[in-house]
């Protein structure tokens, strides 16, 4: 199921109402998947993004999903949930259940929808994106190239040598750092001289900077960086200041329960929810509860996927 193209919206809380909807699902897709794995019926590990859906929401609907091209990483739940709304397909992949989208094989890390690609290795899939954007400059689609990275995956070269190729060859490439600050228990200052938002423009990529408190205005600043890449044909580096609210997989959370307490005052999906009108705001949450009871239900009662005969 594609989402309607927020171009259609003209109204603003129209679009905060989508939004709205959107990372809500997103966040009680990923707390019904923590809750699988305290119950046991959920094997392996999920890397939730609560607390960063906005960043997903914002960004997946700068683009259009019908012709553009998504690479994402590790944590993509809220991109896969923003780009497809495909809760049952998703929940069914994670859990190994008929109807999965990627047959099971792929898993939490490695979903692929229409034109999104997720994979788990860092950094592995910047020069994926890039060469997608060179595909697509090569066809004159129009098409333009988003790639998700972490603060962490900055330490990877292949993200510099993306960057510098996708800027050396023009291409319609947007590269979005989600800086959350932390990979998995190490602190982007253990980790990186220098900052990491400056590091694009050493290659004259041109860098917009928004932060995912507020995700209507992270939306505009992707608008106009995602208008940059399209109309001039060029790479775009976006950054975006979130806050990761759960631990990076489980029970992995070196963070002080005061600062994750701090932050969760500001918790994007919260600040969006005060500018919902209440009545408006009850019914999208009973049909995002709704929603994601169904599809665990139904999921939950379909055979696992057989591998018999096709190893
Ligand atoms: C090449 C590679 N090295 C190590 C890992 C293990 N790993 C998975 S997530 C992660 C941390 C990623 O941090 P960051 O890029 O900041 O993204 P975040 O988890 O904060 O979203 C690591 C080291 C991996 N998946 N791939």
């Amino acid at each position: 199921m594609m989402i309607a193209s927020p171009n259609s919206f003209t109204i603003t809380h129209q679009l905060a109402e989508h939004f709205y909807a959107q990372m809500l699902l997103i966040r009680q897709t990923e707390q019904q998947f923590l809750e699988l794995f305290a119950q046991g019926k959920l094997n392996g590990t999920v890397h939730t993004c609560i607390g960063q859906e906005s960043s997903a929401v914002a960004v997946v609907n700068a683009m259009d999903t019908q012709r553009d091209i998504i690479f994402s990483n590790h944590r993509a739940h809220g991109h896969f949930l923003a780009y497809c709304g495909d809760v049952e397909g998703l929940l069914a992949e994670v859990l190994g259940r008929e109807g999965a989208v990627c047959g099971g094989i792929g898993g939490t890390q490695h979903l692929h929808a229409g034109n999104l690609y997720t994979n788990g290795i860092q950094g592995g899939i910047a020069p994926c994106a890039t060469g997608a954007a060179l595909a697509e400059k090569m066809k004159r689609s129009g098409a333009i190239t988003t790639v998700f990275l972490g603060d962490g995956t900055m330490g990877q070269g292949a993200v510099y040598e993306s960057m510098n190729i996708a800027a050396l060859w023009q291409l319609p490439i947007l590269f979005v750092l989600e800086d959350n600050g932390i990979a998995q228990s190490t602190p982007k200052q253990q980790e990186h001289a220098g900052d990491l938002s400056t590091r694009a423009q050493t290659f004259g990529i041109q860098t917009f900077t928004a932060d995912s408190f507020d995700v209507l205005a992270l939306h505009q600043t992707t608008v106009a960086a995602v208008g940059l890449v399209r109309q001039q044909q060029c790479p775009a580096f976006l950054v975006v200041n979130c806050y990761r609210l759960g631990p990076h997989s489980k029970g992995d959370d070196t963070r002080s329960p005061e600062e994750l307490a701090a932050v969760e005052q500001r918790d994007p999906l919260r600040q969006l929810e005060l500018q919902i009108d209440p009545e408006q705001r009850q019914l999208i949450q009973q049909s995002v509860q709704q929603r994601i009871q169904a599809a665990v239900q139904d999921v939950l009662g379909r055979p696992f996927i057989s591998r018999e005969g096709k190893e």
